[in-house]
């Protein structure tokens, strides 16, 4: 007699983000007519530059040629493209090597898979809010009880308040896993080096280890911020980075994105090599390599003039994310974020609820964002905007913002 998974059943009944959709859906069939402005979804809008578009069309053209032709590549990733990220990396004065690096089809899976090659008994801390990924992923393993008003049972919670600067204080019990994202999704707060540090040296002391998701790290300007873990001394043995070519390259659709396992990294019952190793055997046995042809995408998404071409772009997000932000202030809003990320975070007026200032904000201005109480229980009386669109939607949306936002 075969049985589900219960867990599933501690599930919210939908992710947060097929919801936005749905309510979007609803709105526009009682509205039709109506223009909605979608700042909801962090999603690319803007076309994949001309020298990534290359890499990716040789690699389709290669396939028609039998000298050139390639099936099943290795499910870490090719060479040349685990060799290209170390020395993106280096740049940063983080020493790689290759084989440390496993090359995969989204940050959202190795973020979701990771997990699942740790104990089950291991005590797991996310920041709160989180991309919903981090703590779902926990819940459909079984480390967790089930949910209530906050949050759910036997998980701890790292609160990111504007109290902390949406960075959190370390836990305050021994914890096994912990998630950090930064710069981060909702806040779009950026972790310093003293922050991580202090994290770092905690896992460290603890022989927990660090899940880093750094998918917006390109969009950080100030060159004193960590664009990786790995800037961080100590960070070796206690974490891995996942991060992904998605929001840089507009690879959203295409999907390719990377996540390093350092052979140095150990756990409490584990030597240096074997969380490598184990991270290796799952990947061969679950995954069978990202697509050739997107690699050789990545691979010049990684070139000189890619990365000036994709560089512009992540700018032109950045723009965007500036015209929200002042946008909001001029209507008195309290906003975070924005300055090196694709979010702008803000205070809902007047206490509103995430969810009423949700259905506010489509029924009064026709714009779509993302309710912050989707990312975690300190997420409410928040919500996010994403800076990715056209500038044409992004002005037309902070305008309609400006004249029909009743507060
Ligand atoms: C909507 C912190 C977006 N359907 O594209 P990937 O898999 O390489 O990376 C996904 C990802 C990883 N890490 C972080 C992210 O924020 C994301 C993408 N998040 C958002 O609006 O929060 C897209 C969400 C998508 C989803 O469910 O992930």
């Amino acid at each position: 007699m075969a049985r589900i998974n219960t867990n599933y059943n501690k599930l919210a009944a939908g992710y947060l983000f097929p919801e936005i959709a749905r309510r979007t859906n609803a709105f526009m069939e009682q509205n039709p007519g109506a223009q909605v402005l979608r700042l909801g979804i962090g999603d690319t809008t803007e076309p994949i530059v001309p020298a990534v578009l290359k890499g990716l069309s040789d690699g389709v053209l290669a396939l028609g040629k039998e000298e050139s032709y390639s099936g099943y590549g290795p499910s870490e990733g090719v060479l040349p493209l685990r060799q290209a990220l170390a020395d993106l990396y280096a740049e940063r004065g983080v020493s790689l090597d290759p084989s440390e690096i496993f090359v995969s089809d989204g940050a959202k899976s190795d973020s979701a898979n990771i997990q699942g090659i740790f104990s089950q008994d291991c005590v797991v801390a996310v920041q709160d809010p989180a991309y919903p990924v981090y703590v779902d992923s926990n819940v459909i393993f079984g480390r967790t009880g089930d949910a209530g008003e906050s949050g759910y049972d036997g998980l701890v919670y790292m609160p990111c308040t504007e109290q902390n600067g949406f960075f959190p204080e370390l836990p305050d019990r021994k914890v096994d896993l912990i998630y950090i994202c930064s710069p981060n999704n909702p806040t779009g707060a950026v972790a310093t080096k003293e922050q991580l540090k202090k994290f770092v040296d905690y896992a460290n002391e603890h022989k927990a280890v660090i899940f880093f998701d750094s998918a917006y790290a390109a969009f950080i300007t100030d060159p004193d911020l960590p664009r990786s873990v790995y800037e961080i001394e100590g960070a070796d043995t206690c974490a891995i980075e996942m991060n992904s070519f998605s929001k840089t390259a507009g690879f959203t659709g295409v999907r390719l994105a990377w996540t390093i396992v350092p052979k140095s990294l150990r756990t409490e019952d584990s030597e240096a090599g074997k969380v490598h190793a184990l991270w290796t055997r799952r990947q061969n046995t679950f995954f069978n390599g990202a697509s050739n042809v997107v690699q050789m995408g990545g691979l010049a998404a990684l070139s000189e003039q890619g990365r000036e071409q994709t560089d512009a772009q992540v700018a032109f997000y950045l723009e965007n994310a500036s015209i929200i932000n002042e946008g909001l202030i001029s209507l008195g809003i309290t906003t975070y974020g924005g300055g090196n990320a694709p979010y702008v975070w803000l205070k809902t007026p007047d206490g509103v609820s995430s969810w009423d200032f949700f259905d506010k904000l489509l029924g009064e201005c026709h714009v779509v964002g993302t309710p912050g109480s989707g990312f975690g229980p300190a997420g409410e009386g928040f919500f996010r905007l994403s800076a990715f669109g056209h500038r044409e939607n992004v002005e037309k949306a902070v305008q309609s913002l400006k004249d029909n936002l009743k507060i």
